[in-house]
């Protein structure tokens, strides 16, 4: 059975005017090596710490600005919202169509909350906590191309062309503002599109950003901003000592006009001066050293990197099934081909190199937590191949071929042939990024013995879902799993109005 909303009641959990506060054991392990009677042995340690949770229930008005706006994936999100708000539906070959958020885990997916009468409950995601609604949420950006928006979503070719008549007089007043561009980091091949961009410095870039930012709060007039890099994927920036390896050294070199500080390293550092929260969808090292350490020091929330959309996505299920079963994948192959600007982007090798490291990482945990069929350090071989083909547009091809060894050797063989347009599986991604990225914003937490409540650590962690390389604080695990990451964001939820994490025991029925 499907509810739309529900009240917790219970004597740990309290609603306020402004906020919910939860009273929460949280049920853990503490692994510890220890010598005992002169020999060493794995001790593991059940504990349970108390946590106090509070949320504030106060929803903004959110404004989102997106760096690449008049991108395919910033405009397919702007249409898609326009689309949603306006309730607009509109004729394809097959049926009317109504637009939707499907794909979107906060707008379309449901978690359980128990059952009823021997009938398990669900609702939707988005009844867990008070989010913005994206309908609310107002729209703007930067773009080195200085295209409308509607004819954007035209040079995009991603939607039904009777939806793209009905949303052009929305979006043809919709012009980015302009963008930061060096040509050094990005493909050569996007140069003629560069029609829009910021001159001076890069201290007086950055400066522009935060000034843009400014007015774009004030005639908007929204209570908070979020900015998300959907432009196009740059080369890793050389991460040098003195150069970008601190805070004062990242700092100093903006100030010193220094050529290997990347446009997103410095709309990122402009956000984070501001206490705006950023967010890095593509795979670049827009988080150097020194950006990471500017972000802590003023706790201001930054996410990454690069979309979580398809073939990453199979392979973070597909891989944790295998290795879960104890299967040991030894080879994966996976092949893209597509033809938007951003495969003509990913044509030159450094932008590649960008997206290969961050396609090629995803199954690390995975391989590292099954002893019993890898040797320490032993990974499966792992090869990424993407090519531009025009022809398919926004229609990306992914085929991956994963080999794995099974029982007395035997060999299974698993291939999978992917075909969507792209930007309709990043842009409801996108969309969640940017709501949860807010809300984690209003959760404060303490453990017992802490004195004070505080916010998530500015590295989020709990958006790790959602993108192929989570970025993580020093010292933190990297979880690419994707069931385990959507538990992980689901439990914290859970855990904010008092419910128990989904252990899916259900010894209800036992
Ligand atoms: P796109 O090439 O259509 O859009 C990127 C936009 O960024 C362009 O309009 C370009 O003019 C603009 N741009 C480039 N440099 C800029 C700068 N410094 N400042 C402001 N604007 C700038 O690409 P698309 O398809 O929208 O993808 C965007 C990014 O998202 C790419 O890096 C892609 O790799 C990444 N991504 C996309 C996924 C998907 O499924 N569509 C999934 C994962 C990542
Ligand atoms: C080709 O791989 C282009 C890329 O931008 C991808 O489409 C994007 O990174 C999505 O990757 P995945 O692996 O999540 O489908």
């Amino acid at each position: 059975m499907f509810i739309e909303s529900f009240k917790v009641e219970s004597p740990n959990v309290k609603y306020t005017e402004n906020e919910i506060h939860s009273v929460y054991d949280y049920e853990t392990t503490e692994v510890v090596h220890e010598n005992r009677n002169g020999t060493y042995q794995w001790i593991v340690k059940p504990k349970t710490v108390k946590y106090d949770f509070k949320t504030d229930t106060r929803v903004p008005k959110l404004g989102v600005m997106l760096v690449g706006w008049g991108g395919n994936n910033g405009s397919t999100l702007t249409a898609g919202v326009i689309a949603n708000k306006e309730g607009i539906s509109w004729a394809t070959k097959d049926k009317v169509q109504q637009a939707n958020y499907f794909g979107s885990l906060t707008q379309a997916s449901s978690i359980r909350v128990g059952s009823y009468n021997g009938e398990e409950i669900y609702a939707p995601f988005k009844s867990l906590l008070p989010m913005v609604n994206p309908d609310d949420v107002v729209f703007g950006g930067w773009d080195i191309s200085d295209m409308n928006l509607a004819d954007a979503m035209a040079r995009a070719r991603v939607l039904d062309i009777d939806l793209q008549k009905q949303l052009r007089p929305y979006m043809e007043h919709m012009i980015p503002l302009p963008g930061i561009y060096n040509p050094d980091f990005i493909a050569a091949n996007q140069g003629s599109r560069a029609n829009n961009v910021i001159k001076g410095t890069k201290k007086e870039q950055v400066d522009h950003i935060i000034k843009d930012m400014r007015e774009f709060k004030e005639k908007n007039k929204v209570d908070k901003l979020v900015v998300l890099w959907t432009a196009n994927t740059e080369r890793y920036s050389d991460v040098i000592v003195g150069l970008n390896d601190t805070m004062e050294n990242l700092m100093a070199s903006v100030e010193k006009d220094e050529s290997e500080i990347s446009p997103s390293t410095l709309y990122a550092i402009a956000c984070v001066l501001e206490g705006i929260p950023f967010i890095n969808g593509s795979p670049q090292n827009t988080f150097v050293p020194g950006l990471i350490e500017l972000a802590i020091s003023r706790n201001c929330l930054i996410s990454g990197d690069d979309f979580k959309s398809g073939q990453t996505k199979m392979k973070s299920v597909l891989v944790d099934f295998l290795v879960g079963a104890g299967i040991k994948p030894t080879s994966i192959v996976s092949y893209n081909h597509l033809g938007n600007n951003d495969g003509m982007n990913l044509s030159a090798p450094q932008t590649f190199r960008s997206k290969e490291i961050s396609k090629s990482n995803v199954v690390d945990d995975m391989v590292a937590s099954n002893g019993i069929l890898f040797e320490p350090g032993e990974h499966p071989d792992h090869v990424v191949v993407i090519k531009y083909v025009p022809y398919v547009a926004d229609s990306k091809r992914a085929m991956d071929e994963y080999t794995s060894e099974i029982f007395m050797g035997g060999k299974n063989t698993i291939v999978m042939h992917n075909t969507c347009e792209d930007s309709l599986l990043a842009a409801p991604i996108i969309l969640d990024l940017v709501l949860l990225a807010e809300l984690s914003t209003r959760i404060q937490f303490k453990a017992e013995g802490e004195g004070k409540f505080h916010s998530f650590h500015p590295v989020a962690t709990i958006l790790s879902y959602l993108t192929k390389a989570p970025l993580v604080p020093p010292g933190t695990p990297v979880v690419n799993a994707l069931s385990k990451q959507r538990a992980m964001l689901e439990n914290i939820l859970r855990a904010c109005v008092g419910l128990a994490p989904e252990n899916n025991m259900i010894m209800e029925y036992k």
